[in-house]
């Protein structure tokens, strides 16, 4: 790993395995969302179209229990570092959970969307949302009975792709945190990196898929990984 004391930009890259020990499922794992469900059933556009209460049902389930659910250690930790970092620093989080905020963190951009705003299709307005929308409510600004979960679904573009692009391409460090890289635009993100000279780390339970584009990849569980590697990163 290159030298700690000049790196100064930072981009870090999280996955549902940074919330997996929040007890809010995984999407790959043994008994993972994608095991319950197909993500051709739920979590496309035209799934939406086919089937509007099946994919509702599905989001008002998920978005009730991450309410249950509080920020672990890791969450805790990339806090503290967003909150002493002096240079710049994002979290991209590919989670649609609001655990990071939670824990206290500011510098974080959902790129997949989130579970708590609800999207108005007839006026874009984003609202938000910690109910149910099974039931169509109107939505709090034009009333139309148009909203929809503000998530993106597979085939949908991600959110702020301009901003995350222009970070990663500043990135002195790159670093991955819970996620298979299994999907993209996201799994793609590290490659960018590297090939911009950014140093690259992934923390991981089991090596991801790209995991050849990391300079240093370690495996364990993120509520240990990542608190060890913040103490490291302030400590320089
Ligand atoms: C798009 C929101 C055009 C909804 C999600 C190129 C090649 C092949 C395919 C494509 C391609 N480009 C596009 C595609 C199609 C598709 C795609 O990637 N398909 C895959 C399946 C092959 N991508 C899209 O459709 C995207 N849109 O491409 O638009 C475009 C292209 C370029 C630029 C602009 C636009 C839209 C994708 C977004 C879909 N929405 N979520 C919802 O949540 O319901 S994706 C969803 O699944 C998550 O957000 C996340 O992104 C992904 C799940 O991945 P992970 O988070 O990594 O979770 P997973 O379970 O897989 O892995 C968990 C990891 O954690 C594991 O490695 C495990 O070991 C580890 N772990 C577990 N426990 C712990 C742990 N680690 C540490 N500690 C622990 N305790």
């Amino acid at each position: 790993m290159a030298a700690m004391n000049n790196i100064r930009n930072i981009v870090i890259l999280t996955g549902a395995g940074v919330s997996a020990e929040s007890g809010i499922d995984t999407f790959r794992s043994e008994g993972g969302l994608w095991e319950q469900h197909r993500v051709e059933d739920v979590a496309t556009p035209e799934a939406f179209a086919r089937d509007p209460e099946l994919v509702l049902r599905f989001y008002d389930m998920r978005r009730e229990a991450i309410q249950t659910k509080q920020p672990n250690s890791a969450h805790e930790a990339l806090a503290r570092l967003d909150a002493e970092w002096p240079g710049e620093l994002l979290i991209v989080t590919q989670n649609v959970d609001d655990l990071h905020e939670r824990a206290g963190a500011r510098r974080v951009l959902h790129m997949h969307g989130e579970h708590l705003l609800a999207w108005c299709t007839a006026c874009d307005t984003r609202s938000p949302w910690t109910g149910t929308l099974i039931d169509r409510p109107p939505c709090p600004a034009c009333g139309a009975r148009a909203l929809r979960p503000d998530v993106v679904w597979f085939g949908e573009v991600p959110y702020r792709m301009d901003e995350i692009m222009a970070a990663v391409a500043q990135a002195d460090l790159f670093v991955s945190i819970g996620t298979s890289g299994a999907v993209y635009p996201a799994a793609g993100l590290v490659r960018m990196a590297s090939e911009s000279g950014a140093a690259t780390l992934e923390l991981n339970l089991e090596r991801s898929q790209g995991t050849r584009w990391f300079d240093e990849a370690r495996q364990g569980p993120a509520s240990e990984l990542v608190p060890a590697w913040v103490d490291e990163l302030l400590s320089t």
